[in-house]
């Protein structure tokens, strides 16, 4: 196996990082890319808003799951005691990966200065390094003059060049700075942002009412298992369709479905346990059917959630209230929330498409449809239907008997 080694303070990971170690990957055809945060340097006073040692850890966890390769995040440095050398490290990963190849990755100050660093001699025996440049210019005229010495002074090293294209030209010092001025977001995975938001890191402001929709996304995305993601920015995406198609031109409806979208399943990852504590904590109470099933929790710890953290108001907190089941006397919002859970792209199932007509022929038929289909799936399962679910496909239906009269 060709193994890609990649260390950092990672303070914080940015697309820059991603678009290296991709570039770095393909090109070395690498199987598997290890990314490693730093520990906390000696000595060093950081600025107020730093991440902990942790905290660069679990961002670069959200980073690795946007590389799109096999990547994995290791603590090694993070929890070891004093400095840590590279030296160190990859002789750690020789002893756990002995018949693999390991490859350093580095960008063009640390490339610069490898002959500097504690041990090189046995980090260039350790690791073949591959070095990669922000510009033509810093990858031919820099890095042949350091190669060739390198290549002098260390026989046994193997070294690679290479310019990434299109590597996002920015340094982690210029992008705290860009945060702190409330700018950057775009360099950053959105989880990473979301994340640095969530937390006010790097002096950004932590609260979480009221977000402007550029920042509600990404801190939304957080709360998700990534697994969830395309279906959150899916539902997202089919409920502006759906406000377009039925708002009658409110562009506030459209701002309202977006909002209410993106936190809908913002409690979906909770086991029972965590469900519970919610509720406890915000006074849900719940019935015996809720008791027990999972599945009818994440709707009312969510609205939860929106209203309290995110300071929503009651029309999109009873949109995300109500997604799961629907209820009688459903509003607008609330009709939009319900069915684009239920066909946004991602989803899948036998009758979606029929469905998904339906839903902008006719919206109450498409929702007496999706109702219908839910009660029909329960019975099939054995599942026990809510209240809420039956009450909304009757109002419906009289709702419609009424109309044919
Ligand atoms: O959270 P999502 O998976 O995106 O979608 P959702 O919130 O609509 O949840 C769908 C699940 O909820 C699906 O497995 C069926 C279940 N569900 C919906 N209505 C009822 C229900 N489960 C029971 N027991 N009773 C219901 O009335
Ligand atoms: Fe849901
Ligand atoms: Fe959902």
């Amino acid at each position: 196996m060709r193994i890609g080694v990649y260390g950092g303070t990672f303070n914080p990971p940015h697309l820059g990082h991603i678009t290296a170690a991709r570039a770095v990957f393909d090109l070395l055809k690498l199987d598997k890319l290890l990314l490693i945060p730093t520990g906390r340097p000696p000595h060093k006073q950081l600025p107020e808003g730093s991440p902990t040692p942790e905290q660069r850890l679990e961002m670069t966890q959200l980073m690795a799951e946007e590389t799109g390769v096999e990547t994995e995040v290791l603590d090694l440095e993070i929890h070891r005691e004093g400095r840590s050398y590279t030296s160190d490290t990859l002789a750690r990963l020789h002893e756990q990966y002995p018949n693999d190849e390991l490859w350093l990755l580095m960008g063009t100050d640390m490339f610069l200065t490898l002959q500097d660093w504690h041990a090189p001699e046995e980090i260039l025996s350790l690791a073949g390094v591959a070095a990669f440049g922000r510009t033509e210019a810093d990858t031919e005229e820099l890095f042949a003059v350091q190669r060739d010495y390198l290549s002098g002074a260390y026989p046994q090293a193997r070294i690679f060049t290479l310019t990434v294209p299109g590597v996002v030209d920015v340094s982690s010092t210029e992008l705290r700075e860009r945060l702190r001025l409330g700018q950057g977001g775009t360099l950053l995975a959105p989880r990473v942002y979301g994340y640095i938001l969530r937390h006010g890191l790097y002096g950004v402001s932590s609260d979480m009412k009221h977000l402007p929709l550029e920042r509600l996304r990404p801190v939304a995305l957080t709360y998700l298992h990534h697994r969830r993601m395309p279906h959150v920015l899916g539902t997202e995406s089919e409920a502006v369709r759906l406000a377009e198609r039925w708002g009658g031109g409110d562009s506030k409806l459209i701002q309202k479905a977006r909002r209410a979208a993106l936190l809908h399943d913002c409690t979906k990852r909770l086991d029972m346990e965590e469900q519970k504590a919610l509720c406890a904590e915000y006074g849900i109470e719940l019935d015996p059917l809720e008791q027990r099933e999972i599945k009818l929790l994440h709707a009312k710890t969510g609205a939860a959630i929106a209203e309290s953290i995110f300071g929503e108001p009651p029309e999109i907190v009873d949109a995300i209230r109500w997604h799961t089941t629907g209820r009688a006397d459903m509003t607008l919002l609330e009709k939009i929330i319900y069915l684009a859970d239920y066909i946004e792209p991602t989803r899948h199932f036998p009758g979606v498409e029929d469905l998904r007509r339906r839903c902008y022929e006719d919206l109450d038929g498409g929702l007496l449809m999706g109702l219908e289909m839910t009660v029909d799936e329960m019975v099939e399962r054995g599942s026990p239907i809510h209240r809420a679910t039956l009450e909304a496909r009757d109002w419906l239906k009289g709702q419609r008997h009424r109309d044919e009269e």
